[in-house]
């Protein structure tokens, strides 16, 4: 795996890639990488994609400082995950080499109706940060291929507005790959590794609720099974932020279960200081 810490290096480095027909696969991170992350640059190497993985922290999409100081940094086992994951390149800036003008400037990209609820409501500011980093990032590397997780639902619809925007649809195709649990249903995050034992062993309550809530699609009262999860949640310790169900297409949140189209139930809850999200596809 060869590393570049500078954007021409990458960039001559891609070009020649192109010339020889390689299509270019990419897998923006923040790093603190987990077999989450692994089985992105997985699928985009059984693609036969030549592999670019980003990992930038990136302090424009953090409301909260502290979520972004106490962001986990473990560069050697990222570099050794990625390796053995049969990653081709890392691509690995600082700041300065992301935000040259600093982190005010930047395209401004309007996400409407998705910037205003779930995520978009609890972390202002968040998707505009994320778009200001992945346009950029996309800019940059070019992708004919972008693999994301469904782990972070809104994100990947969120990025996908960003396509479009940006007039790219057509020439980056965004890939959109399951979320990968732990074997007690918990899903992978670099945030899981701040949780304390205690904390770490009450986290698998989200993913519980999200099979509760799936699992009574027919009984057809979403408003029951929300409120005996915030109950639960918040019995259990949690600060729930939200749990919610939504039409998995747009995100338009909805009270009740409609078996006619495909649903999203999503949850977000603080655990101490940590900050966990998770969904699951109701029906499709
Ligand atoms: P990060 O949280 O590092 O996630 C990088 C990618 O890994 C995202 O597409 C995310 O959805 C995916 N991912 C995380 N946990 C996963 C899991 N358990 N299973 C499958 N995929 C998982 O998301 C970001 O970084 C940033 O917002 C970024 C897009 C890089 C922009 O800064």
């Amino acid at each position: 795996m060869v590393i570049f810490k500078k954007i021409h290096d990458l960039q001559d480095f891609l070009s020649a890639k192109r010339k020889e027909n390689m299509t270019i696969g990419f897998v923006p991170t923040m790093g603190a990488l987990h077999d989450g992350h692994r089985s992105l640059v997985k699928k985009a190497v059984d693609s036969k994609d030549f592999v670019v993985c980003s990992i930038f922290v990136n302090p424009t999409q953090f409301k909260d400082k502290t979520d972004f100081e106490k962001y986990p940094v473990t560069p050697d086992a990222d570099i050794l995950l990625l390796t053995q994951a049969g990653c081709h390149v890392l691509f690995l800036p600082d700041v300065q080499e992301m935000y040259p003008d600093g982190t005010g400037k930047g395209n401004d990209f309007d996400f409407g109706y998705l910037d205003t609820v779930l995520e978009g409501a609890h972390r202002p500011g968040h998707f505009k940060g994320v778009g200001q980093v992945v346009a950029r990032l996309l800019n940059i590397v070019q992708p004919d291929r972008l693999y994301m997780g469904q782990k972070d639902y809104q994100q990947c619809m969120v990025v996908r507005s960003l396509l479009g925007q940006m007039n790219i649809s057509d020439k980056t195709e965004l890939i959109i790959c399951p979320t990968l649990r732990e074997p007690d249903g918990l899903a992978m995050s670099s945030r899981n590794t701040r949780l304390t034992e205690p904390q770490r062993a009450l986290a698998i309550v989200i993913y519980q609720c999200l099979v509760s809530i799936q699992g009574k699609v027919n009984d057809g009262n979403f408003d029951i099974v929300q409120k005996e999860c915030l109950d639960i949640l918040k019995d259990k310790g949690f600060e729930p932020e939200y749990v919610a169900l939504a039409d998995a297409r747009d995100l338009a949140l909805t009270d009740n279960y409609n078996t006619t189209r495909p649903m999203v139930a999503l949850i977000a809850a603080k655990l101490g200081q940590v900050r966990l999200i998770d969904n699951l596809l109701i029906n499709g």
